[in-house]
């Protein structure tokens, strides 16, 4: 089955914020693609494969370790772009040999994006205990804050020393075990996406310097949306909106966009007349890539959106 059909994920579990022991082993077990249509939306895929598209330079539906450090302008930093790579999360035949599938990157996605989820704090934890031992130790923690460190002093930013920036994380998480951070911590703390920004994402991080901490703490009395589901619909609203066109895999549009092109059907003939990414429309992005994979894709598009 084709991987770019997430239908290998039960989206029930990829999304289910309930359960907290989800591990990538069990998901890749699924096999259930109506039922994601539930929780995985339209508008979510959406959004996930623009992303993709947009690091993935040749478009074979992989990204390297420098495509993933691309995305989001270089947001997340270069040790733990590295530890992504390294298996800490996967080890599938495509990472061994350092490429990340689409499958892959719509867990890393989400993980980013959700950072207080179960599975997303399962994700992050992975990649920062090195040694894999089950504890974040001061090490480890202040091996990722170094790079942060770095940038900052690069940007001219006044930071924390470690010293402090570690009595606020032990202040934010308070674990069981003095100085000894384990998942069970992390998945009781409601603030972990405070905690791992600071730590290897330096825009997030700066911005949750800016605002009120507990803004993010969820409200008892409203219904729960997650981080996620805030952050596609965001992005699918700047996504359709800026070319103006809300109208992108609109039948007519989509066959135009092919009978326009050479005939001879390869993908280069295609793609290069393409411009910068940022200015395509989001139909000429979904239309401009036209190997079998990405027909698979796209036909799963239109067939979510009907
Ligand atoms: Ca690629
Ligand atoms: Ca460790």
């Amino acid at each position: 089955m084709h991987p770019l059909l997430v239908g290998k994920i039960s989206a029930q579990k990829l999304f289910d914020t309930s359960s907290g022991s989800l591990t990538l082993d069990r998901l890749e077990e699924e096999e259930d693609i109506n039922r994601i249509h539930d929780y995985f939306s339209y508008e979510h895929f959406y959004v996930i494969y623009c992303k993709f598209w947009d690091i993935d330079s040749d478009h074979d539906l992989l990204i390297n370790r420098d495509d993933l450090a691309k995305h989001n302008n270089g947001a997340i930093s270069n040790k733990m772009i590295d530890r992504i790579f390294s298996g800490a999360v996967s080890n599938s035949q495509n990472m061994k040999e350092g490429k990340m599938s689409y499958y892959e990157f719509v867990w890393f996605l989400i993980s980013e994006e959700d950072k207080c989820s179960p599975t997303s704090i399962e994700y992050w934890f992975r990649c920062m205990d090195i040694d894999g031992d089950g504890i974040l130790s001061m090490f480890e923690l202040e091996y990722f804050y170094q790079e942060q460190v770095h940038k900052m002093e690069i940007y001219g930013i006044e930071y924390m020393p470690f010293e402090d920036c570690i009595c606020q994380m032990l202040d934010l998480v308070k674990p069981e075990e003095e100085n000894k951070i384990r998942l069970k911590d992390l998945k009781r703390c409601k603030l972990t996406n405070i905690f791992f920004d600071t730590f290897f994402n330096l825009e997030k991080y700066l911005a949750n310097e800016q605002k009120d901490p507990f803004s993010n703490l969820k409200d008892p009395d409203t219904p729960e949306v997650s981080d996620w589901v805030k952050y596609a619909e965001v992005e699918y609203d700047n996504l359709t909106h800026e070319d103006g066109a809300n109208d992108d895999l609109d039948d007519e549009n989509y066959d135009e966009d092919f009978e326009d092109d050479d005939d001879d059907g390869t993908e280069e003939s295609k793609t290069k007349k393409l411009p910068n990414n940022n200015v395509l429309s989001s139909s000429q992005r979904i239309a401009s890539v036209t190997n079998n994979k990405t027909d698979d894709l796209e036909n799963e598009l239109k067939r979510w959106k009907d």
